[in-house]
């Protein structure tokens, strides 16, 4: 059984002014392991893993922004061992302290995603596809909190997810706004529109993008770490998914956790019935 996660009081300020905070340890390594070995089970169905190893050699390397796997369809995303992730009491324990607490919905995302691509790259390079997955809500209220674990070793350009930390703090103007609204008035503002820009892609970037909006410093950053790390992530930050330029494939879970009082105002912004 994990400790309880004390979050430091540094960690609860980097939440609130980056909307992001890693957390060393936060998932069991009984958990890990169990969830690893689910996955690593198809890896090896598919010829990608044998004998305690990566098998890429016969594989030919795909090219960002192809990932060479396509998760849903290769491994699968309906694993109990993965799903045992996520009702970790120290995951709720934390996830609840951030997001102002629970029931969480299981309706609209009922259960953890793989993240998964072959290495795709060199050269790394700053992606495209920004996106948010939550609207803004006329309350300013967060929408949920999102879930990043680790399931192998990711290092820096090594395909972990690359966030905007501090957009969550922009566009919180007291009305309903739908995902593409969000990405196109960000892009009005130039740090955003030169991220967003495919012609100003920099390979391996020294220093990922900082910058300033409406007062808000904003810096991309690159979620990486151990298994058993996790960070958590406000719904509002922009995020995109990142080439992979080391030698072993990303292997990451996902999930959104988003508390029950929330799903009426997401569905009014979203427009659902
Ligand atoms: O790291 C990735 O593959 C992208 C993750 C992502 O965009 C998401 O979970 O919404």
């Amino acid at each position: 059984m994990p400790q309880t996660p004390h979050l430091s009081d540094a960690q609860l300020a980097q939440f609130q002014s980056q909307g992001v905070v890693k957390i060393d340890g936060l998932l069991s390594l009984q958990g890990v392991a169990d969830a690893r070995h689910a996955v690593l089970r198809r890896m090896e169905a598919l010829g990608l893993w044998g004998n305690g190893k990566w098998r890429l050699d016969h594989v030919e390397r795909p090219q960002w922004p192809a990932t060479g796997l396509k998760p849903a369809r290769d491994i699968g995303h309906r694993h109990p061992e993965l799903e045992a992730l996520i009702d970790e009491p120290a995951v709720r324990i934390a996830v609840e302290h951030l997001s102002g607490g629970g029931p969480f919905d299981r309706k609209v995302w009922p259960r953890p995603q793989i993240l998964a691509s072959l290495p795709n790259a060199p050269p790394w390079s700053l992606p495209g596809g920004w996106h948010v997955d939550a609207p803004r809500l006329a309350s300013r209220l967060s929408p949920g909190l999102q879930l990043f674990a680790f399931l192998e070793p990711v290092e820096p350009r090594g395909g972990g997810t690359l966030v905007v930390a501090g957009s969550h703090r922009l566009l919180n103007a007291g009305r309903h706004l739908k995902v593409k609204a969000i990405t196109s008035a960000l892009g009005a503002e130039p740090f955003f529109r030169q991220l967003f820009d495919s012609q100003s892609k920099l390979a391996c970037p020294a220093v990922l993008p900082e910058g300033r909006v409406e007062g808000v410093p904003l810096k991309v950053m690159e979620l990486t770490g151990q298994p058993g790390d996790a960070w958590l992530m406000d719904l509002r930050i922009l995020h995109a998914a990142a080439p992979n330029g080391s030698d072993r494939p990303r292997l990451m879970i996902t999930h959104r956790f988003v508390p029950n009082a929330r799903v009426p105002e997401i569905a009014e912004a979203f427009g659902w019935a």
